[in-house]
């Protein structure tokens, strides 16, 4: 028997919310939530697909996340928007002040989002590429739990803080970034313990501070950042302009208040929206078309544009549909069982 099953986007879709639901989501919730885990697995991202209800289902049955949440949107000034997720998971909470922040944003040129009291375990390209297939530029930050060191410590002070931009191309594919400000997304490190593989060993150090190819030791110890200290500036970036600017959590602070439970990272997410409209009026389009030649320069000498893996994986999988492990759908079958 394969250790793989083949499932359609629908078919994922519908065992996700499916699953959701068992656990005790409530309806927006399950909706939102799962769209997010479809596009991890249709985009080819393991560790932001289904994988993710495993975690979301502990989160809800250690009482980390409201399952049944319902977020509430304010406008603190005109460019600005708030929501306030009432400690629900933070798909819905995006979801609720999409449309406010484009309306913003076309209003002032430039708007920014904060989502408060959020629990976060998302990747952030559905977000950015949702406000680009409304023609602006979008930037989104989160930080998560404290789980990774600063360049030239041991000891995690920095969530493994995400950094996410898109900006509008003519055709289907917009230009999307998408990383984590650590060598590499927790999750995948979780992926690789799962299954028994050794990590590289510049993705952490254990508990004693010494590299490690041993995924467990590591996420008991300590994560690094990428790219050293220009990597560990960009986290400490994360932490402050989606921490305590918005009047939220960091990474330190979302671990504290976790208290051992090992729930998804709680506090907020800041979500900066430019219409290039702004500065441009009507020559925008003809500015935006000069970028196109940046493009064309990295592509023309066979290097790739972030994205490019994702929209590929993308085709594919809408065509073929996708592979997921037995195993997991073992694994996550057994949580949600105990939920119910
Ligand atoms: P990767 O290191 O895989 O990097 C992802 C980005 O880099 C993508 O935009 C990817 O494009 C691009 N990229 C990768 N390789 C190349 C290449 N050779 N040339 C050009 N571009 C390249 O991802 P991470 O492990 O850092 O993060 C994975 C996900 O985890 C992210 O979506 C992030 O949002 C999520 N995350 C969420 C957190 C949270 O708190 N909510 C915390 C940390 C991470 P492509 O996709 O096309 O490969
Ligand atoms: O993979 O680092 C991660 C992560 C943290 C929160 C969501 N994903």
């Amino acid at each position: 028997m394969s250790d793989t099953v083949r499932m359609t986007l629908d078919e994922v879709r519908d065992y996700a919310r499916a699953t959701l639901r068992r656990v005790g989501l409530s309806e927006p919730h399950v909706v939102a939530v799962a769209e997010t885990m479809v596009a991890g697995e249709r985009d080819g991202c393991g560790s932001h697909g289904l994988y993710r209800l495993l975690v979301a289902a502990h989160s809800v049955a250690s009482g980390v996340v409201v399952p049944d949440a319902v977020p509430v949107l304010s406008r603190p000034k005109p460019a600005l928007v708030r929501v306030d997720g009432q400690g629900g998971f933070a798909q819905l909470a995006f979801e609720t002040g999409r449309e406010a922040l484009v309306e913003a944003t076309r209003a002032n040129g430039i708007a920014a989002m904060a989502l408060n009291n959020i629990v976060h375990f998302a990747a952030l390209w559905p977000e950015v590429e949702a406000l680009v297939a409304d023609g602006l530029v979008a930037l989104a930050f989160t930080p998560s739990h404290a789980w990774v060191a600063p360049a030239g410590g041991t000891k995690p002070v920095f969530g493994t803080n995400p950094i996410a931009f898109g900006w509008p191309r003519p055709g289907p594919n917009p230009f999307v970034f998408d990383f984590a400000t650590s060598m590499v997304a927790r999750g995948e490190i979780e992926l690789h313990r799962r299954a028994g593989k050794a990590i590289p060993t510049d993705w952490g150090i254990d508990a004693d501070g010494n590299p490690s190819a041993d995924a467990q030791a590591v996420l008991a110890g300590a994560m690094r950042t990428f790219g050293g200290h220009k990597g560990s500036a960009l986290a400490a970036m994360v932490e402050l302009i989606a921490g305590p600017l918005i009047g939220d959590l960091t990474s330190a602070e979302s671990i504290a208040r976790d208290a051992g439970r090992k729930g998804s990272p709680i506090g907020g997410e800041l979500i900066l929206a430019i219409d290039p409209a702004g500065f441009l009026g009507d020559a925008a389009a003809d500015h935006l078309a000069r970028a196109e030649a940046m493009f064309e320069a990295i592509e023309g000498q066979g290097a790739r544009l972030p994205g490019s893996r994702r929209h590929a994986a993308r085709a594919v999988s809408e065509r073929e549909g996708v592979r997921v492990s037995r195993a997991l759908l073992t694994d996550i079958d057994a949580v949600a069982g105990k939920a119910k």
